[in-house]
């Protein structure tokens, strides 16, 4: 019986939100040979060494958009299979669209070349920012009209055209989710338009209050980490006839407003206030996305099934990691 080969993986953007999730996890595994992950400099490689512990695991500092070190360091490690996460969010993305424009289009350019050139099956993540104000809001289709507004958008729906036409044109093995807001208590999100989802959790254990930036009656969808975390490692699983789309799939799990959030933290018991400051980059970006996703084309081709899809279960469970983990920062600065 021929030996299954093991995975050498290539994480980029591996200390961000998502990253520094995926990579224990893909340490884990026990097909995993090694995780190369890279980072921007060595303050972001001091995190991840600090929170991830494993032979398994090297660093290296990369900027995604030089294309010869990207090169290099999938040929020097003999890369196999690569999470590629580098990227600006919505909100930053605004701030600075030239930036944004450049490492989240140049970025994804490179790790396809290399994904193309040494044949590595990639995963890249979209996002709901793809879809824009004339997308149908509720249920949103795999296929909708899409007209983004933001440059993050942009980059999001170039991207997946471009994942399309490598797939196509190369046979380059990409598979791509759209991602919605993602709530985690390990990693802080940075510059996107939920990150409020997040925040509330650290300010309601903190300070007993929370002031919001979006109307309380935005509602968006939104996903606890171990589903992101699954999904991501259930696709790149999955027989490569089974994955039918290769622009980006829609993958829904939990939708809520502010103002649902600060029911169920309330219903947790602890006595919160919240108020409403709305900022308006973050309110239009906001309202240009959709509601929530029919994901049935993910369920259908590769067995998509979120584990965390009611609200109070997300929240209790950050609520008691988080205020564990606040807790231990605290007695670590004490003594
Ligand atoms: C953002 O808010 O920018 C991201 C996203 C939905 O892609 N979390």
């Amino acid at each position: 019986m021929a030996e299954k080969t093991l995975e050498r993986i290539l994480v980029t953007g591996a200390a961000g939100q998502i990253g520094s999730e995926l990579i224990p996890a893909l340490c884990e595994k026990e097909d995993t040979d090694i995780v190369v992950a890279t980072v921007l400099n060595d303050k972001e490689k001091k995190y991840l060494e600090d929170i991830v512990k494993s032979d398994k695991l090297s660093i290296e500092i990369l900027d995604v958009r030089n294309k010869d070190d990207f090169d290099s360091i999938a040929k020097e490690n003999d890369i196999n299979g690569m999470y590629h996460l580098a990227g600006i969010l919505s909100a930053k993305g605004e701030e600075n669209p030239y930036l944004a424009c450049d490492v989240n289009v140049n970025g994804l350019l490179n790790a396809l070349e290399v994904a193309r050139k040494y044949k590595i099956k990639t995963f890249w993540a979209s996002s709901i920012a793809a879809f824009g104000p004339d997308t149908p809001k509720e249920k949103t289709p795999q296929n909708p009209p899409m007209h983004p507004t933001t440059m993050y958008g942009l980059n999001k729906l170039w991207g997946e055209q471009l994942c399309e036409y490598y797939a196509k044109n190369y046979d380059v093995d990409i598979r791509s989710v759209r991602f919605p807001g993602i709530i985690s208590y390990k990693t802080l999100p940075g510059g996107g338009t939920t990150d409020y989802a997040v925040q509330i959790f650290y300010d309601a254990l903190k300070k007993g209050e929370f002031t919001c930036p979006l109307d309380k009656n935005t509602r968006l969808p939104m996903m606890y980490m171990p589903d992101a975390i699954k999904g991501m490692i259930d696709i790149m699983n999955a027989p490569k006839g089974s994955i039918k789309v290769r622009t980006s799939y829609n993958i829904g799990a939990v939708d809520f407003t502010p103002e649902e959030l600060e029911s169920a933290i309330k219903n947790s018991g602890r006595s919160f206030k919240m108020k409403y400051e709305i900022n308006k980059t973050l309110q239009r970006i906001a309202d240009s996305w959709v509601d929530s996703v029919d994901d049935s084309k993910a369920r259908e081709d590769w067995g998509w099934n979120p584990e965390y899809d009611i609200l109070a279960t997300i929240c209790y469970d950050m609520l008691y990691h988080l205020s564990k983990k606040l807790h231990l920062e605290e007695r670590i600065i004490k003594y």
